[in-house]
């Protein structure tokens, strides 16, 4: 059953970003919990799941992605940590709990983010591999490319740019091709770059990571309006209070629902060329149109 797969995934990633982050009793100390608080509360861990599994798929061994798994796990997490902010969506709960500066102050919440994006260069330049170390220089480039400023802060800064404006489509779709779709789409570009595939297995697992992020991001708007602060662990409605375009706004409920199936369908068939070993993929990609959080 793709949840226990899933979960199993999870387990191993978990284990292997904690790592980074052991409890220390050093001067500096309140940054280095800050950063510990965040990246224990928990939190699907989507992105290094998808490298593993896309790892497995290209026969390419778990351990040789599992920086860049942590890595991708710590960028994603301190830009949560500062979309958050105050000066940002000023948010108090996120993972199911207070968020970072709500326990750390402001100016520790924007160190830890700092402290975790510094770290994750860190982990990747600093981790053994046994792929040509050409490949792994690449994969280094495609991971901090997807959260620079032509990335995922490129994206922020057009969500921020478009609050309280009615925007188009083409738009909106452009902020999460950036702030979400680029970070999910280094989860599968890494491997590959990895492990050195030809273009037309780039090519499926590209339009692969772009589908589903595009349906993650519906969803995700989806979640916001009709989801629960229970389920999602942070609080709901949140694009309406900032006056944000989202999916359901200028789509509603019931295009933005088929376009969530039709991306998803997409995404799979994207990897029709792997056969048998997109069954994983396959399967998280189905289960994600169900997601309650
Ligand atoms: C501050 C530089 C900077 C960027 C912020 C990722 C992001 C950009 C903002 C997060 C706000 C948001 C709701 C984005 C839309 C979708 C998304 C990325 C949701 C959060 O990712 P999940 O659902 O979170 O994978 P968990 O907690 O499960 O890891």
């Amino acid at each position: 059953m793709i949840k226990t797969i899933v979960s199993e995934y999870v387990k191993r990633a978990e284990d292997a970003v904690l790592e980074y982050f052991p409890e220390e009793n050093k001067y500096y100390k309140t940054v280095l919990d800050s950063m510990r608080y965040s990246v224990l509360a928990g939190g699907k861990r989507l992105r290094p799941v998808i490298m593993m599994m896309c790892a497995k798929m290209l026969d390419l061994s778990e351990k040789e992605v599992m920086p860049f798994a942590c890595a991708l796990e710590m960028i994603h997490t301190y830009s949560l940590i500062h979309d958050d902010l105050p000066s940002m969506d000023n948010d108090d709960l996120r993972r199911g709990k207070p968020t970072n500066h709500k326990v750390f102050g402001e100016a520790m919440a924007i160190l830890a983010g700092d402290g975790l994006l510094n770290k994750a260069a860190e982990t990747v330049s600093g981790a053994k591999y046994n792929v040509p170390y050409e490949n792994v220089i690449l994969a280094i480039n495609e991971l901090f490319k997807a959260s620079g400023a032509d990335g995922m802060i490129g994206g922020q800064v057009m969500d921020i740019e478009s609050e309280g404006k009615k925007v188009e489509l083409s738009y909106l779709q452009n902020i999460h091709r950036l702030k979400t779709g680029a970070l999910l789409k280094a989860a599968g570009v890494i491997p590959c770059v990895l492990k050195g595939v030809d273009l037309e297995m780039l090519k499926g697992v590209t339009e692969y990571t772009e589908n589903l992020g595009i349906a993650f991001q519906i969803t995700d708007d989806l979640l916001d309006v009709f989801g629960t602060t229970e389920e999602l662990g942070k609080n709901t409605g949140s694009d309406e209070k900032a006056e944000k375009s989202t999916y359901v706004s200028l789509l509603g409920k019931e295009k933005s629902e088929e376009l969530v199936l039709y991306h998803t369908k997409k995404a799979i068939d994207s990897l029709k060329i792997f056969g048998e070993k997109a069954r994983e993929l396959t399967l998280l990609a189905e289960y994600l149109t169900e997601r309650r959080n």
